[in-house]
């Protein structure tokens, strides 16, 4: 009993503490930004009517099989027309599309419009790893690659960690530049409701406000060639204070060290 119960509370607390893909998985992962909240809103509701309307057919095949066969109804009526019935699935269908289209469209919106942005990040796609720039933050630039299985430490998640992380404050429209350096790639992040294609030389834009600290985990979710699933997005979220001594320290480290970045991809 106490480990069904153990069971059935990891079922439904794991999720929320994750961020990540997690065993089993049916659903999203818990939303951690106001477009993933939307996004999984406009889920849902379209899930019920599409529900409703497949069961309704579902009841008018089975009425029309048991109520018109053969047996029961052997002189099939010869009528071709019905001007009420043939009003009504017109009209009524128009009106679901419509009423599904209005949180649609203000869904794209949403995800569309850029709100006031407090920062700005670039976000380069290569084969086969992430890089980062931070324009407005000692244009800090690192690059980011997966921890490989022989590397991985207690609590990391296999082919979801990476070296360095791309930290980012909480609570903050963040202003997201999307790129390529070689090929198309994809950032994608589940539980921020962001997927932006990342085209070589196209600037794509997006934007994130993230509500609470943690790590976030995503993938490239264009495929890239060999490397594509070895290429994972990992963010940290911090309050602001924390990023910007996080971003401090970083631009101490890489001033140091200032060929570290850049050189290392350009020479490989
Ligand atoms: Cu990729």
């Amino acid at each position: 009993m106490r480990i069904l119960v153990i069971f059935t509370l990891a079922l439904f607390t794991f999720p929320v503490l994750a961020n990540a893909p997690y065993d089993w998985q049916l659903g999203f992962q818990e939303p951690a930004s106001p477009v993933m909240r939307s996004v999984l809103e406009l889920h849902d509701f379209v899930l019920i009517m599409m529900t409703a309307i497949t069961i309704f057919v579902l009841v008018l095949i089975v009425y029309v099989v048991i109520r018109f066969r053969k047996a029961a109804n052997p002189n099939p009526s010869k009528r071709t027309h019905n001007a009420l019935i043939e009003i009504l699935w017109t009209g009524i269908p128009v009106i679901i599309l419509i009423v599904m289209a209005i949180p649609s469209f203000k869904l794209l919106y949403q995800q569309d419009v850029i709100p006031q942005a407090d920062m700005t990040v670039k976000v380069i796609g290569h084969q086969w790893y992430w890089e980062y720039q931070y324009p407005e933050h000692f244009d800090i630039t690192f690059e980011s690659y997966m921890t490989p299985d022989d590397e991985l430490e207690e609590g990391d998640v296999r082919l979801l960690t990476v070296d360095n992380r791309l930290v980012l404050p909480i609570n903050k429209n963040i202003h997201v530049l999307v790129t390529a350096g070689d090929v198309l790639h994809s950032f994608a992040m589940p539980s921020l409701g962001v997927k932006k294609d990342a085209v070589p030389g196209r600037l794509n834009e997006t934007w994130m406000n993230i509500e609470k600290p943690g790590i976030y985990r995503g993938q490239c979710s264009e495929l890239c060639g060999t490397g594509h699933g070895y290429m994972p997005i990992v963010i940290e979220a911090v309050s602001e204070e924390e990023f910007l001594a996080w971003a401090m320290d970083t631009k101490i480290k890489y001033a140091m060290n200032e060929k570290n970045t850049f050189a290392k991809a350009n020479t490989e």
